[in-house]
């Protein structure tokens, strides 16, 4: 290939990727090493997480959907009729369904995600299933800024945001978060799940999974930079390496050098000796009391919260 394909190539990727190739540079540049979990989700990445949510170990999904399905009417009453939801990584938009088989007349539906193929297919099949529904999907960034289509006449807008994403976030950040999404939200509340603090054994099962699922998920992203960023890379000798850091309450992924190996990438070299780190995830899990107080910092009034009977994931009506 010329070089003109190269550099055009780096050009989409700082675009449209949402900064894939600033953000890798630099968090291979940073000490410790690390890379924000958005980059997990490109069209490969997007995949791998429909899979784990299907895993035996994983049960933050399957344990939100029967919440859902068990108090959707409580649920229902809570947004009230005629809301307009807006999804916050919205994925394959399967939680939405149940959601929108028990609201009364809901304004329209905008779910938003980052891995754009993936967000179009799944809008579309869920159009076809709910037309008289408007859905806007809108392929973007949540945790940056965000421009959204407009909200009806007399519609109240609320959030959505299930599968304990808010956990990928610092939680001075989550605060952040929220109060952002306030302002999107005008007022019309959030309803948010959240996974709780549990047996380490079980938090670590969910992360180590025996299909090695989570791993192949891990490592996409050194295949995406290979693949986006034209990196010279070996995924297969970089581990997974997922553990509970049990004082910060956050399971923490990394993928560890087995080998002394060189990332070359955009023209720089990052070096690696046997047990080096990169950090690719954190994910906080709470307890109901602390994430009802994180809401109430960031502004929220917390209402009702819905549990399984085992108390493993949450489901928390915010109202503001
Ligand atoms: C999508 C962020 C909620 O933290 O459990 C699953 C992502 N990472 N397995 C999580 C994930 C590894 C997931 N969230």
């Amino acid at each position: 290939r010329p070089p003109a394909y190269a550099t055009s190539r780096l050009a989409r990727s700082h675009t449209a990727h949402g900064g894939f190739a600033r953000d890798f540079v630099e968090g291979l540049a940073a000490h410790p090493r690390r890379l924000a979990p958005k980059y997990f989700y490109d069209t490969a990445g997007s995949a791998l997480f429909d899979h784990i949510c299907a895993l035996p170990e994983y049960y933050p999904t399957r344990t939100e959907i029967g919440i859902l399905r068990a108090c959707s009417e409580d649920i229902a009453a809570c947004i009230g009729p005629g809301a307009q939801i807006v999804e916050f990584g919205a994925g394959s938009v399967l939680k939405i369904r149940l959601l929108l088989d028990a609201l009364h007349s809901p304004a329209g539906f905008i779910p938003i995600d980052i891995s754009g193929e993936h967000l179009h297919a799944a809008a579309a099949a869920l159009q076809r299933d709910y037309p008289a529904i408007p859905i806007e999907p809108v392929v973007g960034d949540f945790t940056a800024p965000i421009t959204l289509p407009a909200c009806p006449a007399g519609a109240r807008r609320v959030g959505f945001f299930p599968g304990s994403s808010l956990g990928n976030f610092e939680p001075d950040d989550a605060i952040r978060f929220l109060r952002h999404a306030a302002e999107n939200l005008h007022g019309g509340g959030m309803l948010i799940g959240i996974d709780l603090v549990k047996d380490p054994a079980r938090l670590h099962a969910a992360y180590n999974d025996a299909a090695g699922v989570t791993a192949a998920f891990n490592r996409n992203v050194l295949v995406r930079a290979q693949r986006e960023l034209g990196a010279e890379l070996a995924p297969e000798r970089f581990a997974h390496y997922a553990f509970y850091n049990a004082p910060l309450r956050r399971i923490e992924m990394h993928l560890v050098s087995e080998t002394s190996q060189r990332i070359v990438v955009l023209g720089r070299r990052f070096d690696f000796t046997p047990g080096d780190t990169l950090h690719t995830e954190n994910s906080y899990k709470y307890t109901i009391d602390d994430f009802r107080e994180l809401a109430r910092s960031a502004g929220y009034s917390p209402g009702a919260c819905w549990c399984d009977p085992d108390r493993s994931f949450s489901l928390h009506w915010l109202a503001m």
